[in-house]
């Protein structure tokens, strides 16, 4: 077995006075540089996952002329409308100031395609494109990954999701995780579709016991 940790979306518009704020989003990040640490002494490979989005996407509320936190479709595909977030090359898509990068091997970056969103880390919404994620994982010959990180109930459930599909042992690191919850138990339900899909959610301490 090879493990690597797989942080999603730990960037500023994620966290509190970003654009699409998480509460105790920056939380994660004294998390996730524990992780890292963790990984680093047991040789494990450490990568990461960047919503990319042009100024155009029409995922934006206001590209689509609807109401941020309203429920549409785009694609033929059910789509939340959001406000607008993680514009490249912008600061609220970089990732967090005080997340340790150094050791990050490689960035995913997604949402480039303004018509069609992309919770996933792996895949867009309607499982068309991919990242190239898959494939730089296969060629190092990872097949358990552990992933944390932003927000819970969108990108983190969506990646694990995809993740067991594509057939990767696969734990959440659920103290390293937080969520949007436009409904306050989103999260919660989000981390047992998880379980039930068969993903193993362990805290960071029992992560780093293993
Ligand atoms: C995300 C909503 C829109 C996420 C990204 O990272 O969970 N959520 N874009
Ligand atoms: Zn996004």
């Amino acid at each position: 077995m090879k493990t690597a940790l797989l942080l999603i979306d730990l960037q500023n518009d994620f966290c509190p006075g970003g654009a699409l704020a998480v509460a105790e989003g920056d939380d994660t990040i004294a998390i996730a540089n524990l992780a890292i640490e963790v990984c680093r002494a047991r040789n494990e490979v450490i990568v990461a996952s960047q919503d990319w989005h042009p100024a155009n996407h029409r995922s934006f509320a206001v590209n689509s002329h609807t109401e941020v936190g309203t429920l549409g479709q785009l694609k033929g595909l059910p789509q939340v409308w959001w406000p607008v977030h993680c514009v490249q090359e912008t600061y609220g898509a970089e990732l967090h100031v005080q997340l340790n990068r150094q050791h990050i091997a490689a960035v995913f970056r997604k949402g480039e395609d303004p018509d069609i969103d992309s919770y996933s880390a792996f895949f867009d919404n309607g499982h068309r494109a991919q990242t190239a994620l898959h494939r730089w994982l296969q060629f190092q010959g990872i097949t358990h990954l552990a992933i944390m990180g932003l927000a819970t109930d969108y990108c983190v459930k969506y990646s694990v999701l995809d993740a067991l599909n594509l057939g990767y042992h696969t734990q959440v690191i659920i103290d390293g995780c937080r969520g949007v919850n436009l409904q306050p138990l989103d999260s919660q339900h989000a981390l047992t579709e998880m379980q039930h899909a068969g993903a193993q959610l362990v805290t960071l301490s029992q992560f780093i016991q293993q």
